[in-house]
């Protein structure tokens, strides 16, 4: 109840971090993420975890993916192609059996295309119940939704997790790209899950890239995305579509220029 008050009061909104290729810098997507702004001395980190715990973190995912929807037909009148928008889901909400059909309804209904969302699960999901965690998953995949492993390499079986879920993409934590220039262990994780995910098949996003030689190092490997505060932090909607008409729009054609991605819509966003 006070969730939904906090809600319809307005003090929730969703702000936008853009997502570049790595070999371009051309934006290509975006995350959506969820900010406190009533109460700014609550960042999400310390928010989110008491929602799941108490359980209100249901209606705020709503908020969030209705928020995106809406965000989502205004960014493509605006920008003329399919935008992508990537939303985190908490696994604790995939492992309730009916909050994946409730979203796949919620979506279809708000006329947004399965191929313009991309889902976010973090590691942690295993800690839940994982037979129902993939079945959600699953059913999300096969209406067309892409699927990002986040905060790849700090849960405790990352490959595991690549096996069981369908991810189209990983996320590697910031935690290792902090390491770049300054821990070899770093670098040399980052490198080998960079080669790893090109085993498997699934595309890449490095989170985190905060400066130039940690952007140069991963995009030397082949890294397919990069995101952080070195390119652009999350900003409000506004502020986001005036970044987006900035640097997205003339350069239209050389998206087209760029490798496959799984991240890039067929409409060449
Ligand atoms: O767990 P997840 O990857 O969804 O977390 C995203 C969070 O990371 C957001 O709150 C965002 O503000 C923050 N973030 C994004 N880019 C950077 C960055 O370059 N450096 C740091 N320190 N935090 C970042
Ligand atoms: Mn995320």
């Amino acid at each position: 109840m006070e969730m939904a008050r906090a809600i319809a009061a307005g003090e929730f909104s969703v702000y936008y971090q853009p997502r570049f290729a790595a070999g371009t810098l051309v934006p290509v997507s975006a995350e959506a993420l969820v900010r406190w702004t009533a109460r700014p001395d609550m960042s999400p980190d310390r928010f989110i975890p008491r929602l799941e715990r108490n359980g209100a973190i249901e209606p705020l995912t709503m908020f969030v993916v209705a928020t995106v929807c809406q965000d989502i037909h205004r960014l493509r009148n605006a920008l003329g192609v399919n935008p992508k928008i990537s939303i985190n889901i908490s696994p604790a909400l995939f492992s309730k059996s009916l909050f994946a059909d409730g979203l796949l309804d919620f979506i279809s209904m708000n006329g947004i295309r399965p191929s313009m969302i991309e889902m976010e699960i973090t590691e942690s999901f295993v800690t839940h119940d994982l037979g129902a965690v993939v079945t959600s998953v699953t059913k999300l995949r096969d209406a067309g939704f892409e699927i990002a492993l986040d905060d790849f390499g700090t849960g405790m079986s990352s490959l595991h997790y690549l096996d069981i879920l369908p991810a189209s993409t990983i996320k590697i934590d910031r935690h290792f790209v902090t390491g770049i220039g300054a821990r070899p262990t770093c670098e040399r994780i980052v490198a080998s899950v960079l080669d790893m995910a090109r085993a498997a098949n699934v595309s890449t996003v490095v989170e985190g890239v905060e400066t130039v030689a940690q952007l140069k190092y991963v995009s030397d490997l082949g890294c397919n995305e990069a995101q952080g505060f070195l390119l652009a932090h999350p900003m409000p909607f506004n502020d986001f579509l005036a970044f987006m008409l900035r640097h997205h729009k003339p350069r239209l054609q050389l998206v087209a220029a760029i490798p496959p991605l799984h991240t890039l819509s067929p409409e060449g966003c």
